[in-house]
């Protein structure tokens, strides 16, 4: 007996052979975040496992259509890893505990009309999940309208297993809230991405058409998981050479493979297009040529992907082209591209961020002052697209006064979901909680109870279109975001489009279930960071209604000592105006009076110091440096107990993060972990140096319990930053 044959030989490769297999397993399935929140990881509860397994021994799926392949590839794939065995697909129902999915009129045959009644009331989009007895045989159907409904049926199902939900009696309905439910790429073609975090673009154009990334499907899996119906593929700041036929072609192949899923494709039209590409003279929406340019120009897109969502247009806006080139105004460009859209249904979404080539005295005012006076003077087929806040997805804001004041044209949010303002993808920053805040704020359009939320839902004038938008933070970083907890902007602007209605802590909570774990030891404190994350960064950054004191051009840290440039609405002493008496920008009757854009209502109640919320005062008013806030505390005082108390509570999010050590997979915890080291030391940048800049001003001392910057103020501003990435 020699060596390799002796018994200890043999356990010893055994042994090695496993260990073997277990590393290459922990490599193969490392938790880097690309699966997102659709990982269905088996389910751990062993009472919730053993109870699916009963409920769910086969899958009948009716229909092949792209779609219901999709449904069956995902209810394959979703209950399997759930479960952890083969579901298998059977084409009829022979037992208990079937999973049934398919249209009401596949269903009819099998199920009793009045059971469905309720579904058949719904729209194209809405969906049931009705656990039922067929038969004598109970079973769980997934059903709509349309094969998309069924698709998003599917999708809600995978997700009340992976949250670990009750499946015994089921009588779900659910149909969208809003029709245009859409991201916003800011991509570039050369795969830059304006204001992008998570590397490069997605979209590899230079192999599209030929070459679907595995990559398009997931992230239209991603998209349909959460109700997203509709990609605008390029950036605001448009390229004409989209529209010809070289990225036609290319826009299609992703149309087509967007297409099972429920998502349509729309583009940014650069108006001077015509002149770029069409050689014309003029880009004028009133000449006969313009018109019949993009007449033609729309016609050719239609014949390469039928179901063209439309444009995406920002005009007359940071030097972008625009009808107002030609004197004509937003209304005259909008309706001459919805004039030529129209014929094949498709839409235009019309920018209201916009600037004027006068630098005015308030910029809050301008889009309100172009855009009102055009209410009842567009297209059917046009919405107008408006950003939450009046300036530009500052850390906070109040809500746009276009809300509720263009009763006439359907008005649609514009969200930034990518972190342009908020930390980048270095920053934990939930943005649930600031969609909700502005979605709540109420317009007193209709006297009281005119929340934002309303106007976009259309409820008060039953507009035919109603939308939400979200810039998306998405580019080709493994796990797609940049920052782990970045996937949960993404994921939250879907359920909101979808129900602007909902908790943002519901959606916190369902997202970290889904993505990190099921055990509450888990779910409560990751909840609770999430939750409190966007109020923590407003307080490190820009406490008090502070505002667009950012870093110049890249907008990364601090630059509350910007000035001299360009336009003084560039620059963030116009924003601040701190000198010795006092800061902060009087929007009331004595400043700039953009509250007067305002119902009554909110007028009352930002008009006076006394009545003013905290978090909004320096936004509406200018506070002498020692008047008394709530708290007692003088304005000075509390403004530096707001920086520090950001600070510590970034370290409170770090210690919570790291407490949980061993119930994160290694992977995402590191991450996460170096993530919250790099915040606490970015926010206290932006602490240190707001802090010695606005004392520069007010001339009075930190409170002395707060800990000294350590460094000068003149080291701060020499901070330089190369090669920031999104600018
Ligand atoms: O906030 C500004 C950004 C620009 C962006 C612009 C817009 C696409 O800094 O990068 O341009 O808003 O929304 O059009």
């Amino acid at each position: 007996m020699n060596f390799f044959t002796c018994k200890r030989f043999k356990s010893t490769l055994v042994v090695i052979v496993s260990l073997f297999f277990l590393c290459l397993s922990t490599v193969l399935y490392a938790e880097d975040g690309y699966r997102l929140w659709l990982r269905y990881e088996s389910v751990k509860d062993v009472q919730k496992l053993t109870s699916y397994k009963e409920l769910i021994k086969d899958l009948v799926i009716f229909g092949n259509s792209p779609t219901m392949n999709a449904v069956t590839k995902e209810l394959t794939f979703g209950t399997t890893g759930l479960l952890g065995k083969k579901i298998p697909v059977n084409i009829k129902l022979t037992s208990d505990g079937s999973i049934l999915a398919g249209t009401l009129d596949q269903l009819k045959k099998l199920v009793p009309s009045e059971l469905l009644e309720r579904v058949n009331q719904m729209g194209e989009e809405g969906f049931g999940i009705l656990t039922l007895k067929i038969s004598q045989k109970k079973c769980i159907i997934i059903t709509a309208k349309s094969d998309i409904g069924v698709l998003y049926g599917t999708y809600h199902f995978l997700k009340l297993l992976q949250t670990n939900q009750d499946i015994n009696n089921l009588s779900i309905y659910e149909e969208p809230k809003i029709k245009l439910r859409l991201l916003n790429h800011w991509d570039n073609l050369d795969r830059t991405v304006e204001r992008g975090y998570a590397g490069f673009s997605i979209w590899n154009w230079h192999k599209l058409p030929g070459y679907i990334d595995q990559r398009y499907i997931d992230y239209a899996r991603a998209n349909a998981s959460i109700g997203i119906n509709g990609t605008v593929l390029t950036n605001v700041n448009a390229n004409a050479l989209v529209l010809t036929p070289e990225y036609l072609i290319k826009v299609k192949a992703l149309a087509d493979a967007f297409r099972p899923y429920g998502i349509r494709v729309y583009l940014t039209a650069r108006f001077s297009a015509p002149i770029e590409l069409g050689k014309l003279k003029t880009a004028d929406p009133l000449d006969s040529t313009v018109q019949v340019w993009w007449k033609n120009k729309i016609d050719e897109i239609y014949s390469y992907i039928p179901d063209f969502g439309g444009f995406l247009v920002k005009a007359n806006s940071e030097g972008q082209p625009g009808p107002q080139n030609y004197g004509r105004n937003h209304a005259d460009g909008a309706n001459m591209l919805a004039g030529a859209l129209d014929a094949h249904k498709g839409i235009v979404m019309w920018r209201a961020f916009v600037y004027d080539n006068n630098v005015p005295d308030d910029r809050a005012k301008q889009a309100y002052n172009e855009f009102k006076p055009l209410d009842g003077k567009f297209r059917k087929n046009v919405l107008v697209q408006v950003k939450n806040g009046p300036i530009d997805f500052q850390p906070r804001e109040p809500f746009h006064p276009l809300f509720g004041t263009m009763p006439q044209t359907p008005l649609m949010m514009e969200f930034q979901v990518t972190q342009e303002y908020l930390g980048f993808s270095t920053n934990l920053v939930y943005l649930g909680t600031l969609f909700q805040e502005c979605l709540m704020s109420d317009t007193y359009s209709k006297g009281k109870n005119s929340p934002v939320v309303k106007i976009i839902e259309g409820n008060f004038e039953s507009h035919t279109l109603s939308g939400m938008a979200g810039v998306a933070n998405i580019g080709n970083d493994i796990n797609w975001c940049g920052h782990p907890f970045a996937q949960a902007n993404w994921y939250a602007l879907g359920r909101l489009a979808w129900n602007p209605e909902q908790m943002p802590e519901t959606i916190a909570r369902d997202w970290v279930r889904m993505t990190f774990s099921n055990s509450e030891l888990v779910v409560k404190p990751v909840t609770a960071m999430m939750m409190a994350s966007h109020e923590i960064a407003v307080n490190y950054m820009t406490p008090l209604g502070l505002h667009h004191i950012m870093g110049w051009s890249h907008h990364y840290g601090p630059g509350p000592w910007v000035k001299n440039k360009q336009r003084a609405d560039w620059t963030a002493v116009y924003y601040h105006k701190a000198d010795t008496l006092g800061i902060g920008f009087d929007r009331t009757e004595s400043g700039s009076n953009a509250l007067s854009q305002y119902a009554p209502e909110v007028q009352n109640t930002y008009k006076t110091l006394e009545s003013c919320p905290e978090a909004f005062l320096l936004w509406f008013h200018r506070v002498p440096w020692d008047y008394k806030l709530k708290s007692g505390n003088t304005l000075w005082d509390e403004m530096c107990y707001k920086y520090y108390s950001g600070v510590d509570s970034v370290r409170w999010m770090a210690d919570t993060w790291n407490s949980l050590e061993g119930q994160i997979d290694t992977e995402r915890f590191n991450q996460v972990k170096m993530l919250l080291s790099m915040q606490e030391k970015e926010a206290i940048v932006w602490r240190n140096s707001c802090v010695l800049y606005f004392q520069t001003f007010s001339k009075r001392s930190i409170p002395s319990s707060l800990e000294k910057p350590e460094k000068s103020l003149e080291y701060y501003m020499n901070l330089k930053y190369s090669f920031v990435p999104g600018n």
